[in-house]
């Protein structure tokens, strides 16, 4: 089957037959014979599993969903006349022979006539998407942020390789991440679909037909999960509990990464550690691509060009910059070469269905692939990947090539388990299993510690064990563009710490591109400047002082916020809510259905960035200066504009032009933002002195302020206190309690609270913890993107 394409639905043969047993239903006619099994695994979401007669290999391997909600409750079939009913405390599901219906939280969703069928092993479930107004989720994909009227076809893929043509497009439907999951939106209500097959399957939201829903398995059982609302957080939050969430990062990990593909030497290394001190912009991490190995041989290192790696990654180190090498899955098929011999002693690779090692033909020429389905070959790998990392002070590996990629080789007959299991059972899958098994080495080097992984490829689930880039995308506007929505759904598809190459990957980037890129992506979950070798270089500094500045200003206000960014991991990690969202995450009105040129990072913060230059777009020429021209959709209430230091009505939609320098970046009434005003020595921050600032101007402000240790995974066990944040105007003075509870020692963290408020406010009384003092506010100037705006406190 070609990319794209799907099947037809008058080729499936549909159920004209409803027979009950006991804790199943019979859809049965010519060709066709399905089980329907009902669980409910937790509140608000229940599972409909469907066992279609002609699969031949009925096991469920999918990874996706956490072990402890594999089953679930079952619920009883309640036979009525001509249908039964499964009624659960979640909702209800009504299944005749020829329809299905589900209602959750005041969401009914039904199959249209002959919208339930099975093709061979292919199964078809087709909705009516009457009253839908909006589709989102659907994982990593191009395009826009609402998926209806769109399609995608579930196969990850080495995009640029296999699609050459289509990279410098917006509009391509391959992806490296799949994940089969849909938000439905109605009105003010929301509905969640994930399907869990780990296979090839498409879903087409109303582009083949206007008003359907479709959903097409290629092969394999399907477990479909619908997850309750009716708000949109409730949805991804059912949608967390059921896949997971990924763990806190190591602080490092959320600072600025400098990446690319041609860094060749330890020289070049320390030249660019070197130069991002010149310009007083930080780093956390430099990045090790390819060119590090030895003739691309996996955990090891070309000793001409680095003969002290861990030397280096030491150095870099005490500068507080920290290392991240490039590791493919592809072991080069060498015979002598002690990773080969050792992984074949112990039939660590993939085979084809006779019992041959799989061969592909990537980086390493021929190259034989780790079979990590196999817990015996996951054990293995993580012996050599803990060994490398450890051995060469390296602190985070980066999951390439994983879709996978095999180059000149056809993938299909790469089987698993010794050959046992076709291909597209894990086809989807390799790169989570690869991920699963690098955090093990992670595990073993530091089992209280906290891992960086970065990975390619992604599948349902993969957000447990490593962060996403969204893969190879190019230096033009349209990429700029497409990478809200892309990183936007992803979010809300599960994969919270994910984000794109800043600058594009691919061609020369340009000067305001690479300004705007940062603005852009610079309170981003992941934020990483890359580029491909031969390319355009695109370090901050590469433009001269004017784009340099600019730069600057975005990558040191993200340094500012990482406080702020630490805590929406946290709650994210406590209750699943992505970093950035969409505004209708929290805001309802049409205006937000289709609105992705503008995102929320937590629920404080509003980024509407640049989205175009170069004369393609309006902007104005005023003093000599040129601004970009946008429109901001600011949501009812005030905002504070950090960018021009001033306080906005918001429920308008207002004109907003910015120089090259100006992100307009707008903090909500009500937002506490705890602001880091140390000194920015690349990715050593002490955060034990935060500033809140608090933005308070008619409404209250109130945050949640998590306390731990910031290094291991002590939180985990419930080690981390809260500091609930309250400040409130009372007409003249400013009062702010902080309350620290829970398990984690008081008044580690010391608090100045800084005031955007009224004008009127003179004094402000802070009580932490039971003790109150009261003083006159007092003037500073804190560092706000490119200028330095003047705050009380
Ligand atoms: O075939 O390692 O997406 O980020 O720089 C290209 C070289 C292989 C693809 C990754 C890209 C990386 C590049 N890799």
């Amino acid at each position: 089957m070609f990319f794209g394409q799907k099947i037809h639905p008058l080729n499936f043969d549909c159920p004209d037959r409803l027979t009950v047993d006991v804790d199943a239903v019979d859809l049965s006619g010519p060709g066709i014979r399905l089980r329907v099994r009902c669980t409910e695994p937790f509140a608000g979401c229940l599972r409909l599993r469907f066992e279609n007669a002609a699969v031949a290999d009925p096991r469920q391997h999918s990874d996706a969903v956490l072990p402890e909600w594999r089953e679930g409750r079952p619920v009883a079939v309640q036979p009525e006349a001509d249908r039964v009913v499964f009624a659960a405390e979640a909702g209800r599901v009504e299944l005749s022979a020829t329809y299905l219906r589900l209602e959750l939280a005041g969401f009914a969703l039904a199959t249209v006539v002959a919208g339930i069928g099975a093709c061979g092993e292919a199964l078809l479930l087709n909705f009516d998407l009457t009253g839908v107004d909006g589709c989102y989720g659907f994982g990593e994909r191009t395009r826009r942020l609402n998926k209806l009227g769109d399609s995608a076809d579930c196969l990850t893929v080495d995009v640029v390789a296999v699609f050459r043509h289509t990279y410098a497009r917006d509009d391509y439907d391959p992806s490296y991440v799949v994940i089969p999951f849909a938000i439905l939106k109605k009105g003010e209500r929301f509905l969640g679909l994930f399907f869990d097959n780990p296979g090839r399957a498409i879903m087409d939201a109303g582009k083949v037909q206007p008003s359907e829903f479709g959903y097409q398995s290629l092969g394999g059982d399907t477990d479909v999960y619908a997850l309750a609302g009716p708000s949109l957080p409730e949805v991804t939050r059912r949608y967390a509990t059921l896949t997971g969430w990924a763990p806190l990062p190591p602080l490092w990990a959320l600072g600025y990464h400098q990446c690319r593909w041609g860094y060749q030497s330890e020289a070049e290394f320390l030249d660019l550690a070197a130069q991002f001190a010149a310009v007083d912009v930080p780093v956390s991490a430099l990045w090790y691509d390819i060119d590090y190995m030895d003739d691309n041989r996996l955990f090891t290192w070309d000793r001409v060009d680095f003969p002290d790696p861990a030397g280096l990654n030491r150095d870099l180190k005490a500068a507080g910059i920290r290392a991240v090498t490039i590791v493919d899955p592809g072991v080069k098929r060498e015979p002598g070469y002690a990773v080969y011999e050792s992984g074949r002693e112990r039939k660590a690779f993939c085979q084809t269905a006779s019992g041959r090692e799989y061969v592909g033909k990537v980086w390493p020429g021929d190259t034989v692939f780790p079979d990590f389905t196999l817990e015996t070959t996951r054990e293995w790998w993580a012996g050599w990947l803990a060994e490398f990392l450890r051995e060469n002070a390296v602190d985070g590996a980066w999951l390439d090539m994983n879709d996978p990629a095999t180059g000149y080789s056809r993938t299909e007959e790469m089987r698993f388990q010794h050959g046992a299991i076709s291909h597209d059972r894990y086809h989807n899958q390799y790169a989570h299993f690869m991920a699963m098994a690098s955090r093990a080495a992670c595990d073993r080097l530091d089992p209280d510690g906290r891992p960086f992984l970065l990975t390619r490829s992604a599948c349902a689930g993969t957000q447990r064990y490593s962060a996403v880039w969204t893969g190879d995308n190019a230096s033009n506007w349209k990429h700029l563009r497409m990478a809200l929505p892309c990183s936007l759904n992803l979010s809300l598809s599960g994969v919270a710490f994910n984000g794109p190459d800043v600058g594009g990957f691919m061609d020369d980037t340009t000067a305001e591109l690479l300004v705007r890129w940062h603005q852009a992506c610079c309170l981003f979950p992941f934020f990483r400047n890359h580029s491909i070798r031969h390319s355009r270089p695109q370090e901050p500094w590469q433009f001269g002082p004017g784009p340099l500045a600019a730069i600057r200003g975005a990558i040191r206000t993200r340094y500012r916020l990482l406080p702020y960014l630490y805590q929406c991991f946290f709650a994210h990690w406590l209750d699943g809510d992505p970093i950035i969202r969409p505004l209708l995450y929290h805001h309802a009105g049409p205006e937000y259905v289709d609105l992705d040129d503008q995102y929320l990072v937590g629920d404080a913060l509003l980024v509407a960035p640049i989205l175009h230059g170069e004369g393609r777009g309006p902007e104005i020429v005023r003093g000599g200066i040129k601004y970009q021209e946008r429109s901001v959709t600011l949501p009812p209430g005030w905002w504070f504009d950090l960018n021009r230091g001033e306080w906005v009505r918001g429920g308008r939609m207002i004109p907003y032009a910015a120089a090259l320098d100006e992100l307009p970046l707008f903090a909500r009434d009500g937002a506490v933002l705890p602001y880091y005003a140390g000194p920015l020595q690349n990715s050593v921050m002490d955060l034990r002195a935060i500033e809140l600032h608090l933005f308070c101007r008619e409404r209250a402000a109130r945050f949640d302020y998590y306390v731990d240790d910031l290094e291991t995974r002590h939180y985990q066990d419930g080690g981390y206190g809260v500091a609930r944040i309250a400040a409130e105007w009372d007409g003249e003075r400013l009062r702010v309690e902080v309350v620290e509870t829970g398990d984690h020692p008081r008044d580690t963290v010391v608090f100045t609270p800084v005031l955007y408020g009224h004008p009127e406010t003179r004094e402000l009384e802070l009580t932490v913890n039971g003790e109150t003092m009261t003083r006159l506010l007092r003037s500073a100037r804190r560092e706000w993107l490119c200028r330095e705006w003047a705050v009380r406190f």
